[in-house]
């Protein structure tokens, strides 16, 4: 994350709450990113699991699917668990991983984390996991919604499905 990124969120929040005291259109703002209050989104999460890691205390993966059925934007902005210090939202293109503040969720959408693709880095175990373990991870929205969801702690190599 680089400190231009920040400044200009902070740059971004300031407008945000001008444009509260004038307009019904109210603009949510973290750390550079922003969203329509536009509609309701209506958040549901299924398939979380957690593969576990290579290496016993080792950096982990926790993968799960994001349903919005509602029919405004949200973003997914912060992942917690009492079985770890650090959870950290990261997306990935077909080249890359990066970490990030929010991961969109658009109206009507359906967000896979999976192999691959998005998921969460998970560092600094409260106790190592293992298979048959189930985790909790506190999922915070950008738009207000907090959901609880039990992961569980699956085999290195498993795949949903299978
Ligand atoms: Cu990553």
């Amino acid at each position: 994350m680089s400190r231009g990124f920040r400044r200009s969120a902070l740059i971004g929040s300031g407008l945000a709450t001008v444009l509260v005291a004038g307009t019904v259109l109210v603009s949510c703002a973290r750390n550079g990113t922003s969203i329509d209050v536009v509609g309701t989104s209506r958040i549901t999460v299924t398939g979380a699991y957690v593969p576990l890691p290579a290496t016993p205390d080792g950096m982990g993966a926790g993968y799960l699917t994001v349903h919005n059925d509602g029919s405004g934007d949200d973003q997914l902005v912060k992942v917690t668990s009492p079985a770890a210090k650090s959870i950290t939202i990261h997306r990935s293109t077909d080249t890359t991983m990066q970490e990030v503040d929010a991961l969109p969720l658009p109206a009507h959408s359906t967000t896979p984390l999976e192999r691959g693709g998005n998921h969460l880095m998970i560092m600094g175990w409260t106790k190592a996991p293992a298979v048959g373990d189930v985790l909790e991870l506190d999922l915070t929205f950008a738009r207000g919604t907090s959901i609880t969801v039990q992961a569980p702690v699956e085999p290195l190599t498993y795949r949903p499905g299978s």
